[in-house]
């Protein structure tokens, strides 16, 4: 049990804090939100940068651990409060691919897609990221099956690369989008969490 108010997610509107902040709703967790004003470059200031060195949102405090990068915190607050839930326990098969997914998310997903021809020129050169199209082929292949990423079971990974696609679809950077990519989309914002954190996030 977490002890009341103990979490604390530095946020701001209309950012990625809308990734943890989901995740926070779907665990039911109680937690504090610290709104930072990215106007204001409130992520600058000097005591945030003893937070995260990046002067960057979202970051998470649990106590005495603090956690930046989502990826990174989705899997601490998934293992630490929902492990064989969100989180597939440690010696489980699917632990591989859920592992794969939040990482790709950050790593894979997000350069791939931002990127432009150049990158993925870059890409085929040797870029980590690797080509937009074969990052879209393999999304599709797999929501395709879906109806999540590990098949049947909704995880901290629908959350993470999830919220990363659904941004990535409003702004309208996958266009044409494969419809495995649209359903998967409605799928995710269709749940009661997704709602909560995105009108806290944009409303
Ligand atoms: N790699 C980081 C990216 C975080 C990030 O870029 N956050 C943006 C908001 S969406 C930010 O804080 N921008 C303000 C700035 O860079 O000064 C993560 O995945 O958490």
């Amino acid at each position: 049990m977490t002890d009341e108010g103990r979490i604390v997610l530095h946020f701001a509107r209309a950012s990625r804090s809308f990734t943890p902040l989901w995740l926070l709703e779907e665990l039911g967790v109680p937690y504090k939100l610290r709104s930072l004003s990215l106007y204001d470059n409130e992520q600058k200031s000097s005591d945030y940068l003893k937070i995260n060195p990046m002067g960057k949102v979202p970051a998470l405090q649990d106590g005495e651990i603090c956690v930046s990068e989502s990826p990174a915190i989705c899997i601490y607050l998934a293992d630490r409060y929902s492990l064989g839930h969100l989180a597939p326990h440690l010696d489980e098969v699917r632990r591989g691919s859920y592992l794969k997914w939040m990482v790709f998310s950050t790593a894979v997903f997000e350069p791939a897609i931002y990127g432009t021809e150049d990158n993925d020129m870059a890409a085929a050169s040797g870029r980590g990221w690797g080509l937009r199209s074969r990052v879209l082929d393999v999304l599709d292949e797999t929501l395709a099956v879906g109806p999540w990423l590990l098949g049947d079971t909704f995880t901290a990974a629908d959350v993470m690369l999830g919220s990363l696609l659904s941004i990535a679809l409003f702004n309208r950077q996958i266009e044409p989008a494969p419809g495995s990519l649209v359903a998967y989309n409605e799928r995710l914002s269709a749940r009661p969490a997704y709602q909560r954190a995105a009108q806290i996030t944009w409303g």
